[in-house]
């Protein structure tokens, strides 16, 4: 859809449009962009089966992506200007909703400045970490030193965020970092019904164990007593659960966090290492698209057809 069709990209059109994704009831399936050109791909990606069409129902603002593509380690460096520019330059060429990786949600006192600008803009939600201190990424685990913030403290967080909004649209979703600490199920829990009851819109809980078993089982027990509150999880390292299973254990959000940064960076790096061996780039012509293509990649709008 072009940006204007339908008037689309306004932010009173996008802000609500996570929200009635989730009314419907299925799967939400998410994935990263951090470009204009991510994005693209992520509006424009289609698969039919023959049975179905499948595309992407929206976009994750990743922080680890967000850094990455500007040569910087995932530990809240890019500031929150610098992330707002590439949501910018989102919204510039795609429509789809946007989900934004707000880190630790910084201090209570900026937290409530970057919700409201995040809302006026429309994003469709942020989702924060219970992290303090330096964050680092929760792949890491405990390899690198990381803390959880109390449970009063970022629940304060997440209702002062909620009180600062001005519509119903915007979500603030809780990231339960229990299982990336090893603090086990029931603090993850306690956590997420802690955060509920504050105000979150959602819970996002994470792990980074290969197995699914502790998320399956948080997702089991959490539904045991919150029947309503969207459910998100970010599968890359338990990547073999399918959308549909995600589904069956009570996950509304799916989120593919990384993984258009992760395939476009060794073709590119490969592509600069054959340009070296051979001394000319014949050979790195094999890995690229054609000429023509990347011209016509992206059409200009025309007075007829304005973007
Ligand atoms: C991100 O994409 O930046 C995330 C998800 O926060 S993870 O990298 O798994 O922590
Ligand atoms: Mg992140």
């Amino acid at each position: 859809m072009s940006i204007n069709q339908n008037g689309a990209g306004l932010p009173e059109n996008r802000r609500p449009a996570l929200r009635k994704l989730l009314e419907k009831g299925g799967i939400v399936r998410i994935l990263e962009a951090h470009s204009g050109l991510s994005a693209l791909i992520v509006e424009n990606a289609k698969v039919t089966t023959s049975n179905e069409t499948k595309s992407f129902d929206g976009m994750w603002v990743s922080s680890l992506c967000d850094s990455t593509i500007k040569g910087k380690p995932d530990i809240e460096l890019v500031d929150f200007s610098s992330r707002l520019r590439t949501i910018d330059e989102i919204m510039e060429v795609a429509t789809k909703p946007i989900i934004f990786d707000g880190d630790t949600g910084g201090q209570t006192e900026h937290f409530v400045y970057s919700v409201k600008t995040l809302e006026r803009v429309g994003v469709s939600a942020i989702i924060i970490e219970d992290k303090m201190g330096l964050k680092k990424n929760s792949l890491f685990g405990t390899e690198a030193e990381q803390q959880q913030d109390t449970i009063e403290n970022f629940s304060h967080k997440i209702k002062s965020g909620k009180n600062a909004l001005k519509t119903k649209d915007f979500m603030i979703i809780a990231r339960i970092e229990s299982l990336i600490l090893e603090q086990g199920l029931d603090d993850a829990l306690k956590r997420a019904f802690a955060y509920s009851e504050a105000g979150a819109d959602g819970i996002m809980i994470h792990s980074r164990r290969s197995e699914p078993d502790e998320i399956i089982e948080f997702c089991k027990n959490f539904r045991k007593k919150n029947s309503s509150a969207p459910l998100v999880v970010v599968p890359t390292t338990f990547n073999n659960v399918t959308e549909e299973e995600f589904h069956g254990y009570g996950v509304n959000i799916v989120i593919y966090a990384n993984h258009l940064i992760r395939s476009a960076y060794p073709v590119m790096k490969q592509t600069a290492e054959s340009i070296l061996q051979n001394s000319r780039c014949l050979e790195a012509d094999k890995a690229c698209m054609p000429i023509k293509e990347i011209l016509t990649l992206i059409p200009e709008a025309t007075s007829e057809n304005p973007h």
